[in-house]
């Protein structure tokens, strides 16, 4: 397979002013008919070949300028030799035939349940018609569908349709990656939201029928999201419809298609009944999300993949905003780090390591990364930091306003924030070519009143790069006084060097300091101090992401030292959680989010960067055994605490999110030393998902809950997506000695449908997560995530190979387990026949 460089990028030989497509659909031998009109691009000097992308079509006719054309294409597209291109505009006709029906790689044109439905991003389209399949190839698309199916949906705005057919135009140029198709048995939720010019906007969500009365929550985030797109970042939607589609088969998420999101159904269907409060907080997210993309991805798209961090990381960026603001920031900042850290550190950490930019990649599916998404958000969020509110927003207008209608590269988005703030970011685009997490160790100094940090930032080697710069880093400080008061409000310092000091004059007492607030860079701060002066942070810190932090890294430095033969922190951990918790003037959403232990994989992480050897089923043991004092030791307290966070009516919002949250917490807790009756009642007595997957789940790890599985069976059998969360809290609770064998029993059930990738994930994504089950001594683990691996992939490499990361932390481990995962991913590697998303996964996991 070819490698494809960034370096490569060369401007396309033509221009496309427009497509007209039409759609003659059947699950065998769909008919697509392509008229592209084009003409010479003059960016690109001289005559050239005309190249189209193109896999699997088999072509029916082509013509140019109405004149036949024989030419045979090859395996990935079609050549017209330049010979025979006119140098003024021409018409280029194309009609091929496609067979949707076992399209099982979910890519291009395929059905889910009777429904047709594409995906193209990224390189989908041109398993739909032969095109210019890149994204800095913009273009004015006309569509017809033909089928006998009564919801008949693409891009843009409706224009004409009569008895078995539609047509739809959409007026603004984009990219072959956001056309899309629908036509299925539907239903809309209906809504409508009027711009504030004017223009009024006809929304759907479209489901299957019978799902019309879970729709409410994703209408009412769309609506929510484009007002909030308007107040805050003065962008208007531009169509005249909005349509929302879901759909049960589906790689990823959700996909921001021009004017047609299609979404995985897990990601718009919610009932109080059927749906937790992270799933409603997600589904309001993606909603914000694909539809901010509209703008970041749609109207400024990227001119090739390798920029695919300038749509994703701003988009995620504000995503995070906007929940943060419907929601609380400090709350969604805590859980937003503990992804980033959980899956972005952890990749950045390993043989996947790749910069936010990469420069080069096999199957671009591979790089929808965690590092793209997630450490590509971190920099809009330190750009914005360093720049500060108002230069953000001027740069943001500057950027709308230069690039509408473009496709853009990382250069112009940071030339826009240099011509709009003066700021020379030079020394900023390190962070995106890059790989890494920089580790940043503090000392501290104190004399006659003035008080000195001294920071030291070192990047780690990761693959292609061993040696890194300096990066700029604004690191958030505040000072407390040793009674609690704060002395110095946050203060943004910015680093540029290795090694730098900032002094802090005129203080009366040595203070303490709380560094890093609200995770203002994305870096590993190593920071040696006290169990009590964590404990202090924890209990007065004013930075409440700190405040969590500060608990976390108690708890962390606690496991550890057990791990490793250290002091015995569980009682100072303890006591000072069990203060925490017992605040009732705290959100009751903080408080749960501070009594999270952190992950086991999380523990192994820090290990092994501190040069020890992590042991699972040790972590798992020293965790568990810490939960158990933290259960003990605030025995008394559950009970009245679990009674006084009743919950009353279900409504979605925040404020009932966190009082469930903290109640399922405590439940939890409790199980730990009554046994599980009071977890069994809160089952019976559930009237909402969050309580009954909470209950269920706080018998699950005391090993109970025959019954309740049962009985969530018989209930929700029917509703595959919330069957997904029996089958992971299943896998994901098991002893760790049994985890492989119940995701192998659960895998082999014959209603078990593993084709579909909700499905696939809830089993094995739940094993890969389930540190020390995955990780389990003898390697059960490895060989059966390797055998479904290697069962999917012939039929969707895509998320095969995402899947496949659950290897990437392999370097950490012992001999043993390194041998053990090293022959499962050679074993990947001489499968014949592999695909070319998992053979570049595992070969780069191996390198
Ligand atoms: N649909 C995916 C997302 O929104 C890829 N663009 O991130
Ligand atoms: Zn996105």
């Amino acid at each position: 397979p070819r490698t494809v460089y960034l370096a490569d990028y060369r401007p396309w030989s033509h221009l496309v002013d427009r497509v007209e497509l039409c759609f003659r659909l059947a699950p065998k031998g769909t008919k697509v008919a392509a008229k592209l009109h084009m003409r010479p691009n003059p960016a690109a000097r001289g005559r050239h070949v005309l190249r189209l992308d193109g896999e699997g079509l088999r072509l029916i006719t082509l013509k140019l300028d109405g004149a036949l054309l024989d030419l045979t294409p090859d395996e990935t597209g079609l050549t017209v030799p330049a010979d025979l291109l006119p140098e003024c505009p021409f018409l280029l006709e194309t009609e091929v035939a496609i067979d949707p029906e076992t399209n099982t790689a979910l890519e291009g044109l395929y059905m889910s349940r009777g429904m047709y439905c594409t995906q193209c991003e990224a390189e989908g389209f041109r398993k739909i018609t032969f095109y210019p399949d890149r994204p800095d190839v913009m273009a004015r698309f006309h569509v017809r569908i033909e089928s006998d199916l009564p919801v008949l949906l693409s891009n843009g705005n409706p224009t004409a349709s009569g008895e078995g057919w539609a047509e739809w135009d959409d007026p603004w140029p984009k990219p072959a990656y956001l056309f899309a198709l629908v036509a299925g048995d539907l239903v809309a939720h209906r809504g409508g939201f009027t711009t504030r010019s004017g223009r009024s906007v006809d929304l759907a969500v479209w489901v299957r029928p019978g799902d019309e009365d879970r729709c409410a929550w994703a209408m009412d985030s769309l609506i929510r999201s484009m007002k909030w797109d308007e107040e805050v970042y003065g962008r208007e939607y531009d169509l005249d419809v909005f349509n929302i589609v879901a759909v049960d088969d589906f790689n990823m998420g959700a996909m921001e298609n021009k004017g047609l999101n299609i979404f995985n159904s897990k990601y718009v269907l919610a009932s109080p009944e059927s749906a937790t409060d992270d799933d409603f907080a997600r589904i309001e997210a993606i909603i914000a999300h694909e539809y901010f993309h509209n703008w970041t991805g749609n109207r400024i798209t990227c001119r090739d993949w390798f920029q695919l961090c300038l749509k994703e990381g701003l988009t995620v960026f504000r995503d995070q905003q906007f929940s943060g603001d419907m929601r609380s920031h400090a709350v969604k900042r805590i859980e937003d780090v503990a992804v980033l850290r959980a899956r972005q550190f952890r990749e950045d950490q390993g043989p996947l390591a790749h910069p936010v930019r990469p420069e080069s990649f096999v199957e671009i599916n591979n790089f929808y990364t965690a590092t793209v998404y997630e450490k590509g958000a971190e920099l809009i969020r330190m750009l914005k930091t360093l720049v500060g509110d108002e230069g953000y927003a001027k740069a943001l207008n500057l950027y709308f306003s230069r690039h509408d209608g473009e496709a853009a590269t990382i250069e112009d988005w940071l030339k826009v924030f240099g011509d709009a703030t003066g700021r020379d970011l030079t020394q900023f685009a390190l962070w995106y070519s890059e790989a890494g997490t920089p580790r940043l160790k503090v000392a501290e100094a104190w004399q006659d009143g003035s008080y000195t940090l001294t920071f030291t930032q070192e990047t780690p080697p990761s693959p292609g790069q061993p040696v890194k710069a300096p990066k700029v880093i604004p690191i958030a400080v505040g000072l407390l006084n040793p009674n609690g008061d704060e002395v110095l409000p946050t203060t943004v310092l910015e680093m540029t060097g290795a090694t730098q000091s900032f002094r802090f004059d005129g203080l009366a007492a040595r203070p303490v300091p709380s560094i890093l607030r609200g995770f203002s860079a994305p870096v590993v701060l190593e920071r040696e101090t006290s169990a009590d002066e964590r404990a202090f942070l924890l209990a007065h810190d004013t930075d409440l992401f700190n405040r969590c932090e500060a608990g976390r890294s108690l708890a962390r430095e606690m496991l550890i030292a057990g791990l490793t033969g250290g002091e015995d922190l569980l009682p100072a951990w303890r006591d000072a959680l069990a203060r925490l918790i017992r605040d009732d003037t705290l959100d009751p959403a903080f408080r749960a989010l501070a009594l999270r232990l952190p992950s086991e994989d999380d523990i192994a992480q820090a290990l092994h960067q501190r040069g020890h050897t992590p042991d699972p089923a040790a972590i798992h043991a020293a965790r568990r055994a810490a939960g158990d004092a933290l259960a003990q030791a605030l025995a008394a307290d559950l009970p009245g605490m679990i009674a006084g966070l009743g919950a009353g009516r279900f409504a979605p919002d925040a404020a009932g999110a966190g009082r469930r949250a903290l109640r399922n917490a405590a439940l939890a807790l409790l199980a730990r030393v009554d046994g599980g009756a009071a977890a069994q009642s809160a089952f019976a007595a559930a009237d909402n998902m969050t309580d009954q997957t909470g209950a269920l789940a706080a018998l699950l790890d005391i090993g109970q809950g025959a019954a309740e599985l049962a009985r969530f069976r018989d209930e929700w059998g029917h509703d595959a997506n919330v069957m997904d969360k029996w089958l992971s809290l299943q896998v994901a609770l098991a002893a760790p000695d049994r985890a492989a064998a119940q995701a192998e029993t659960l895998a082999a059930d014959p209603g078990f449908d593993w084709r579909n990738p909700n499905r696939f994930r809830a089993v094995f994504g739940a094993l890969s997560g389930h540190h020390a089950g995955f990780h389990q001594a003898g390697g059960a683990g490895y060989r059966l995530l390797a055998d479904w691996l290697l069962r999917l992939d012939p039929l969707n490499p895509q998320t095969a190979a995402r899947l496949s990361t659950a290897f990437e932390t392999w370097p950490r481990y012992d001999a043993a387990r390194r041998d053990l995962i090293r022959a499962e991913l050679e074993r990947i590697l001489g499968q014949p026949g592999l695909s070319r998303d998992l053979a570049e996964m595992a070969g780069r996991m191996i390198a």
